[in-house]
């Protein structure tokens, strides 16, 4: 399968930093995923973490497709990789890890407003995310929301841990805190689509985002983020990244490459072109 050439996708995911993809995973994947999500929930791994703190259960977890083979297989072999190149314009994707988040019926805890870079040991403009809903999803049970051309203002803020155990890892961060994105609607407009399985987000690494909680008492709203990185995507491990996390410390094995190096290596491959 060749990459397709850019199309309006492309250009409105450069415009705005958010596209959806309608259509994008066939639906004998989103079964699989399904299944090999329940998997990962009734047997939660050592990087996994309960974010809700206030009711219901959201749950996260990365770096899953380095032993669940189905999350492997999804994060390389399927229709999304070649998705990801085409929208960055690049010649070849890696992936960079996927994270699950998982919020279940009145799991009323946001996804706190943030960017993606300042997480991560990243420098680069090739740098995207692929949202992929494994159910219906729109603002009642936790769609993902975007303001709208925020990659493009030269803002860049300090990380903030989704969960209580983890706040102290960003500290080293040296960008300053997210200003108030709900008090000022002019100055931050919002995107947000409704979604189907098989639909997609896709977002760029500055765009800022967040989501609401889950307010439904019977809608479930499990997602997996695939963080892929194109040509011009180096290491950079600074401090107050992902990296300082201490269960990522603990379980995920070392990068094995220069700061400064192209992301490469066994821990961010290549998912695109396929072999
Ligand atoms: O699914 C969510 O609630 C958050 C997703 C997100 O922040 C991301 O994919 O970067």
């Amino acid at each position: 399968m060749q990459a397709m050439e850019a199309g309006a996708e492309v250009e409105a995911l450069e415009r705005d930093g958010a596209v959806v993809v309608r259509g994008a995973v066939p639906p004998d994947w989103i079964a699989r995923m399904r299944d090999a999500i329940e998997g990962e929930l009734s047997a939660p791994s050592a990087t996994s973490a309960e974010y809700g703190r206030v009711a219901g259960r959201f749950y996260g977890d990365f770096f899953l497709w380095l032993r669940n083979p189905i999350f492997a297989d999804f994060a390389l072999n399927s229709p999304m990789p070649a998705l990801a190149a085409q929208l960055m314009r690049s010649r070849t994707a890696r992936l960079f890890y996927d994270q699950l988040f998982v919020k279940e019926p009145g799991s009323v805890e946001r996804t706190p407003w943030h960017q993606d870079l300042p997480y991560w040991p990243v420098t680069g403009r090739q740098v995207l995310s692929i949202w992929v809903p494994f159910d219906a999803v729109g603002p009642d049970n936790g769609v993902v929301t975007y303001v709208r051309g925020s990659h493009r203002r030269g803002e860049t803020y300090r990380p903030q841990a989704f969960d209580a155990a983890n706040q102290g890892a960003f500290a080293a961060s040296a960008y300053p805190p997210i200003p108030d994105i709900d008090a000022d609607p002019e100055r931050f407009p919002m995107l947000s689509w409704e979604l189907e399985p098989g639909d997609v987000l896709v977002h760029l690494g500055l765009t800022i985002h967040g989501a609401p909680g889950n307010r439904t008492a019977d809608r479930r709203r499990r997602a997996l983020a695939i963080r892929y990185t194109g040509d011009d995507a180096t290491y950079d491990p600074r401090p107050g990244t992902f990296m300082d996390m201490a269960s990522v410390r603990a379980n995920i094995p070392p990068a094995g490459i220069a700061a400064g190096a192209p992301m490469g290596g066994p821990l961010f491959p290549l998912a695109w072109p396929q072999g």
